[in-house]
C-alpha cells in the first residue's frame, strides 16, 4: 500500500519542515486537499501553497478537488505541479471529458466520490481514470468518523475493476488508521490517505509512525494473502 499524508492536518505554520521530515520518514506521496466553501463547507490550500511546497519534495503530489467545476481550474493545479488530481463526479457536469483532458496533460486523472454517490458513476468513464478516490468521510474536515458501509463500496468497486480489465487504483481518504486500515486493504485499497487518525498530532515522530504502519500493513498483507 502507498501512504500519502494529508497535509491539511500538518502543522500549517511550519509546513516545509512538515514536509522534509515526511519525505525523511519515506512517505509515498503528498495528498492535498482543496476546498471552495462551496462544494463543501470549509477552505484548505490552494496552488500558490502547492507551488511553494514542491520545492521540497520530489514526490508525487497527488490534488484532490474539493470544488465546484473543477474543469474550470486545472491548468492553475497543473501548472503548481501536481502529477495526479481526483475531481468529485458530484461537482461536474462533465466528468468524462474532465478526467480525458487531465489524462491529455499528462496527469493521472482520479474521481472522488462522496459516501452517499453511486459507483453507477463512474461506470462509463473506467477507460480514462487511474484512481478512484472512496471518500470514507464526508468530506470537508479532518478527524470525522468512518461511514461504516464503505467497505462494502470499496469491496464492490474492487470487484467492478477487475472485471473491467483496466488497471485503476483504489485510494481510500478518511479516518484511516489502524482500526480501519484492516478492512480497507482487504477490500482492496492501495493508496491510503494519512491524517490526523495515525499520524499527525500523535505522540511519535512521523519516522515511528510509518515505520510501524508499514509494519503493520504488512502483517496485514500478509493475512489477506493467505486466505
Ligand atoms: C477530508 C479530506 C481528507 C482529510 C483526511 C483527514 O475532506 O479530503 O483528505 O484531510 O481524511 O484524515 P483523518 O484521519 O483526520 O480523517
Ligand atoms: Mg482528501
Amino acid at each position: 500500500a502507498l501512504l500519502g499524508p494529508s497535509l491539511m492536518c500538518a502543522d500549517m505554520g511550519n509546513l516545509k519542515e512538515e514536509v522534509i521530515r515526511l519525505d525523511k520518514a519515506g512517505v509515498d506521496y503528498y495528498h492535498f486537499d482543496v476546498m471552495d466553501g462551496r462544494f463543501v463547507p470549509n477552505f484548505t490550500m490552494g496552488p500558490d501553497l502547492i507551488r511553494k511546497l514542491r520545492e521540497f519534495s520530489e514526490k508525487p503530489f497527488d490534488v484532490h478537488l474539493m470544488i465546484e467545476k473543477p474543469e474550470d481550474h486545472l491548468d492553475l493545479f497543473i501548472d503548481a505541479g501536481a502529477d495526479m488530481i481526483s475531481i468529485h463526479a458530484e461537482a461536474t457536469q462533465h466528468l468524462q471529458r474532465t478526467l480525458q483532458s487531465l489524462r491529455d496533460k499528462g496527469i493521472k486523472a482520479g474521481v472522488a466520490l462522496n459516501p452517499s454517490t453511486s459507483l453507477t458513476e463512474i461506470e462509463y468513464v473506467l477507460d480514462v481514470i487511474d484512481y478512484v478516490t472512496v471518500m470514507t468521510v464526508n468530506p470537508g474536515f479532518a478527524g470525522q468518523k468512518f461511514v461504516p458501509l464503505m467497505n462494502k463500496k470499496i469491496e464492490n468497486l474492487k470487484r467492478l475493476i477487475e472485471e473491467s480489465g483496466y488497471k485503476i487504483d483504489i485510494q481510500v481518504d478518511g479516518n484511516i488508521g489502524y482500526r480501519t486500515i484492516p478492512e480497507v486493504i482487504e477490500n482492496g485499497a492501495e493508496m491510503l490517505v494519512l491524517g490526523t487518525s495515525c499520524l499527525f498530532g500523535q505522540e511519535s515522530t512521523f519516522q515511528e509512525s510509518i515505520a510501524n504502519l508499514r509494519e503493520f500493513i504488512k502483517n496485514q498483507q500478509v493475512k489477506v494473502d493467505a486466505k
